[in-house]
């Protein structure tokens, strides 16, 4: 299987739809949701997404930076599954992930799945 092939070409690979349990042959919506920015007092942000349930890290990983050349591994990450569905026969849970940025990574942020 090619990791990169887009089978219905909504722009997420089909491995990446694996991860995020979502459909790799009906157009998906952006998976990943940008709940919190960092504020002055908090450097956390926060991401909500939906996740296959039974993959957990390390089997991906969360990367942040400054721009989109130097991307760097942030294991400053607490999860917290948010609810658990089962959507056509696809077991999944609603994860909120809370990531503490360091100022100089704080403009992007991906995960990582390399399956
Ligand atoms: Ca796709």
């Amino acid at each position: 299987m090619d990791p990169k092939l887009d089978s219905e070409g909504d722009g997420l690979s089909d491995s990446i739809e694996y991860l995020f349990g979502t459909s790799p042959t009906a157009f998906t919506a952006q998976p990943l949701r940008l709940t919190s920015l960092p504020t002055a007092g908090d450097a956390t942000l926060h991401l909500s997404f939906s996740r296959r349930a039974g993959i957990t890290r390390p089997a991906y990983t969360y990367q942040t930076g400054g721009d989109l050349l130097q991307w760097n591994t942030n294991e400053n990450v607490t999860e917290i599954v948010l609810s658990s569905q089962i959507t056509d026969g696809v077991a999944t849970e609603t994860i909120d992930a809370a990531i503490l940025v360091p100022k100089a990574d704080a403009n992007f942020v991906r995960i990582l799945w390399q399956p």
